[in-house]
């Protein structure tokens, strides 16, 4: 994903120059460096973020180390887009927060791409226009022909379905309350262990429902397909077919996009661009806050809990008023 940012910032990005990589392993961020001029491979990457020549960060790092890097880049007071999760807990994802809100400035943009994705943006419009009336129901696919083998279970919480907790709370805007996990029988080709296909049913503090069919091992392709059952209708996105054509042989269809990074490039463009138009005002985040990141990953930690169970699970959060700036 680092890689992805860096060709999008140095190539379809404008307002921003990539002059510091970092990566755990060190020849590669010197051959990403090598390739861009007036840029260098730093070796530590706390010492990249206190780098006098960065003034904003993308951190594009493994969900663990995300906590350091983040107090390192509000102890620096720079600008820094990090990609979901936040923190991989609760507690150093609230942690996080008050210490932005310490602050009194905000300087954490959280990398939920989908808001920026064309798709989502119609849709949210069409739902703030009043046309469908009100939404009542969310039923949500999310497949991916594949993930990394030490991709576990509780990942599939955390680092896939934390994308349709941000959807729900930035298409109805408002906070999910409880959560379960169901796990069907396992896909016989998923690595042993992994629970997948699971089933997520989500509320809402209005009671609304929301349902996530999880899939990450289809073989198949990348499928993310989401549709609101409104008053007045339903409104469906991501078909993701392109073009529709029929072939010999009787068969008509189109082409899905094989992975996440083509199926979203347009939005991580959108949203790249407008963070660096935000850094450049001095508003420093245009998208989701540390607070959609801390919410996530709350809605998650329950997620988790339930997976092991069974069993709905509450999801526990602070009260946001208890927090002055967050
Ligand atoms: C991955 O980390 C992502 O963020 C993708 O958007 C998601 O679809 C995938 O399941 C995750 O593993």
């Amino acid at each position: 994903m680092g890689t992805d940012h860096v060709a999008r910032l140095t190539s379809r990005i404008s307002g921003a120059r990539v002059v510091v990589v970092n990566d755990f392993i060190t020849e590669k961020a010197e051959q990403i460096a090598a390739g861009i001029d007036g840029c260098r491979a730093v070796a530590d990457p706390l010492d990249a973020i206190a780098d006098p020549q960065v003034d904003a960060v993308v951190l594009a790092t493994p969900g663990p180390t995300h906590e350091k890097q983040l107090l390192a880049c509000l102890e620096h007071g720079k600008p820094v887009l990090c990609e979901k999760p936040l923190t991989t807990d609760v507690a150093t994802s609230l942690e996080i927060v008050k210490r932005e809100a310490e602050l009194g400035k905000r300087l954490i943009q959280v990398g939920f791409m989908r808001r920026f994705d064309h798709e989502y943006a119609q849709l949210k419009s069409l739902l703030d226009s009043g046309d469908l009336g009100r939404a009542l129901v969310l039923h949500c696919v999310h497949r991916n022909p594949a993930v990394p083998p030490s991709f576990d279970s509780a990942m599939v919480v955390r680092d896939s379905l934390v994308h349709e907790v941000d959807v729900t709370r930035f298409l109805f805007d408002e906070e999910v309350t409880s959560i379960q996990i169901i796990a069907p029988s396992a896909n016989p080709a998923a690595p042993e262990g992994l629970a997948d296909p699971q089933i997520a049913i989500l509320r809402t503090a209005s009671g609304r429902h929301v349902d996530v069919e999880l899939f990450v091992t289809t073989g198949v392709a990348y499928e993310v397909r989401t549709e609101v059952v409104a008053e007045k209708g339903s409104a469906m996105i991501g078909l993701d077919v392109g073009l529709i054509r029929s072939h010999s042989g009787g068969i008509r269809g189109g082409r899905i996009t094989p992975g996440f990074r083509e199926r979203f490039g347009q939005a991580y463009d959108t949203e790249f661009q407008r963070w660096v138009d935000a850094v450049h005002s001095g508003g420093n985040v245009d998208g989701p806050s540390a607070w959609d990141g801390y919410a996530a990953a709350a809605v998650c930690a329950a997620g988790v809990e339930s997976l092991n169970s069974g069993l709905p699970v509450e999801v526990t959060m602070v009260d946001r008023a208890s927090i002055p700036g967050a």
